[in-house]
């Protein structure tokens, strides 16, 4: 399975790794917007160096309760940090769900779009189908703000899949194809920690749709519940379920800490093939 995103075609037949870029003031330098770029650019490059295959870069914290960021200071973020990579050969991935965001970070490089909103904003179907970006399709219940107060599901699995499916099809409707499409159960959207450990063992489920299937595991507090550990220190636990993803099928996962996950599958390729 290849992945067409712009320019790119990535081979989906072994599991790629998708490094996380947050270009928030908190996450870089407090000494100045530039600053913060040229920090957010640095720190891309090295996860390229530590073999990420996508880099996902986001300006606005999709965690739950997390404040909204204006579109402008949201583009402000990204925009350079995308503009100083235009030199490096590996996808690079919009983490918004806002579609002015969108159109201006595929003007300037970007061919994915990594939508918690799986592209339900006004427009955003239509702006991406005017492009040749991928786009990944993720399911969440409620809000960020409110969507970890009570989360239910009658039939959890069959709901994230039916969501997903229609989102499939809204997207292929306005032309853009399978090939171009990612689908994610959203861990952490909306969802209990019994929730989270029921999709991650029936992830080989999401397979069926026939699109490629993203996790996104890393540092979660699904992980913290389990283990006892604050985030900083969740870096094993995410490796692992990383590895297990993987092992049910997941070709993309989305991480902070490439070089370990790389290993991982490095380890779990020796024996696979
Ligand atoms: C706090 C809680 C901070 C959660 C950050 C997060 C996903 C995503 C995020 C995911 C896709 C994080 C999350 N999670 N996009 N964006 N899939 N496609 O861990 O699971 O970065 S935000």
């Amino acid at each position: 399975m290849f992945l067409h995103c712009g320019k790119f075609k990535l081979d989906l037949s072994h599991p790629k790794v998708m490094g996380i870029v947050n270009v928030t003031p908190d996450s870089f330098s407090d000494g100045g917007k530039h600053l913060a770029s040229e920090a957010a650019i640095a720190y891309a490059r090295r996860l390229i160096d530590d073999g990420a295959d996508i880099l996902d870069i986001g300006g606005e914290s999709t965690r739950p309760g997390a404040a909204p960021v204006s579109e402008q200071e949201e583009l402000d973020r990204v925009l350079p940090v995308i503009e100083g990579l235009d030199d490096i050969n590996i996808p690079i991935s919009i983490d918004t769900y806002k579609p002015e965001v969108m159109r201006a970070a595929l003007a300037a490089g970007a061919s994915m779009v990594n939508d918690v909103n799986a592209l339900q904003a006004e427009r955003a179907l239509e702006w991406v189908a005017n492009t040749s970006a991928a786009v990944c399709l993720m399911h969440k219940q409620g809000a960020p703000q409110n969507m970890q107060l009570q989360p239910q599901y009658r039939q959890l699995i069959a709901e994230v899949s039916s969501f997903l499916s229609e989102r499939i099809a809204a997207a292929e409707a306005v032309g853009i194809s399978g090939e171009r499409l990612i689908v994610d159960p959203g861990f952490g959207f909306g969802k209990t920690l019994e929730h989270n450990l029921a999709l991650l063992k029936n992830l080989h489920e999401f397979a069926l749709l026939g699109i490629p299937v993203l996790a996104g595991l890393s540092r979660k507090s699904m992980l913290g519940q389990i283990t006892g550990r604050e985030v900083d220190e969740r870096m094993t636990a995410s490796v692992v379920a990383a590895l297990i993803a993987v092992q049910r099928g997941t070709s993309i996962v989305r991480v902070h800490d490439v070089r370990e996950t790389v290993d991982m599958l490095k380890v779990w390729r020796a024996i696979e093939e």
